[in-house]
């Protein structure tokens, strides 16, 4: 008998190689009740990563959750993706089988304010993994949303470095109208950021254990940490690729493997060298609440084990959610 009941979350996605295994740790996990898979252009074009949410819910059984596409690009700007480490696809890597999971239809903003709108208040749990912009359009289009929410646990920003450019991670950078609005909402935010994500290295000796447990879905996660690898490897000289998102998801399943430290964000909307910067003031010298929390260190070996468990799990057919 577990003794805590499972977090209700609605995961917001762009997958994507890590967005993959967000929702492989999403419905794989018993904490974690998925209610929802949303899809939003970040990492390649809306139809792409809908398609990509598809093809891995296909591959690791979750047949279970809706996937629901959103909004195909951010709020004002055009929209850039990343083929450079997710290819073309968005998913560069396995062989694809068809998907037999469905696109539920409707659009991600609406389910994402009904699915909130009908939980209980403080019960649903969104985290956003891509651009912010069905979450930022959620609240725009019904602000009753953001008292009811439990919290958001976001993976994006960062506070000592960039991604896409010097200052600016990819998710923040390429909707950061959409960033501002939602870090700025009255509700809790946790910000999963470079800083952290890059502690959640898969290294060969994790590949390695995800390999030995020889399913389908074991492969399929092999598969894109090869690819994920070698891109990080052309473009950023790592030697072992950071699996950003699950550390999201990792954060609300325990919050003991993700420590954080109170902070004011703000979001970059202007600047000609840092737009999509999030300037994290932890000692409160811009003079606000330091109501975000901000992801700082990872427990890798807690994280991993949870990763692992979690691909074990759904290999199996126990997508349950
Ligand atoms: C990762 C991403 C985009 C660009 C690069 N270079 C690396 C995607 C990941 O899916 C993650 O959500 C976030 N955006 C990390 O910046
Ligand atoms: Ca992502």
């Amino acid at each position: 008998m577990r003794e805590t009941v499972p977090r209700k979350i609605i995961l917001d996605c762009d997958p994507g190689h890590d967005d993959a295994m967000a929702i492989i740790l999403a419905a794989g996990n018993p904490d974690i009740s998925l209610q929802a898979i949303t899809t939003v252009a970040g990492n390649q074009t809306l139809p792409k990563v809908t398609l990509n949410a598809q093809r891995v819910c296909t591959v690791a059984g979750i047949t279970n959750v809706p996937v629901i596409a959103g909004c195909a690009g951010p709020l004002v700007r055009p929209l850039v993706v990343a083929p450079d480490i997710h290819g073309e696809s968005g998913l560069d890597g396995p062989q694809w089988p068809e998907p037999t999971v469905p696109v539920t239809p409707g659009h991600a903003v609406d389910a994402i304010i009904d699915l909130v709108m009908a939980a209980g208040e403080g019960e649903m749990t969104l985290v956003p993994t891509g651009p912010l912009t069905n979450i930022a359009m959620a609240v725009r289009k019904e602000p009753r949303l953001v008292p009811r929410v439990r919290e958001v646990v976001l993976m994006g920003g960062a506070y000592t470095r960039g991604n896409v450019t010097p200052a600016a991670e990819f998710n923040i950078y390429v909707d950061p109208e959409a960033a501002d609005i939602v870090f700025s909402a009255d509700w809790s935010v946790t910000m999963v950021g470079l800083d952290l994500t890059h502690q959640a290295r898969a290294t060969s000796a994790v590949v390695d254990r995800i390999a030995a447990l020889d399913t389908p879905v074991a492969r399929m996660v092999v598969d894109l940490l090869h690819f994920f690898g070698s891109s990080y490897q052309q473009e950023q000289g790592f030697e072992a690729p950071p699996v950003h998102d699950p550390t999201a998801v990792a954060r609300v399943i325990n919050p003991a493997l993700v420590e954080c430290a109170d902070a004011f964000v703000a979001v970059e909307t202007m600047g000609k060298w840092t737009a999509g910067m999030t300037v994290t003031d932890f000692r409160g010298k811009l003079g606000f609440p330091l109501a975000a929390h901000v992801a700082t260190r990872l427990d890798f070996d807690g994280f991993w084990s949870l990763m692992i468990d979690a691909i074990a799990a759904v290999g199996q057919g126990a997508a349950v959610s």
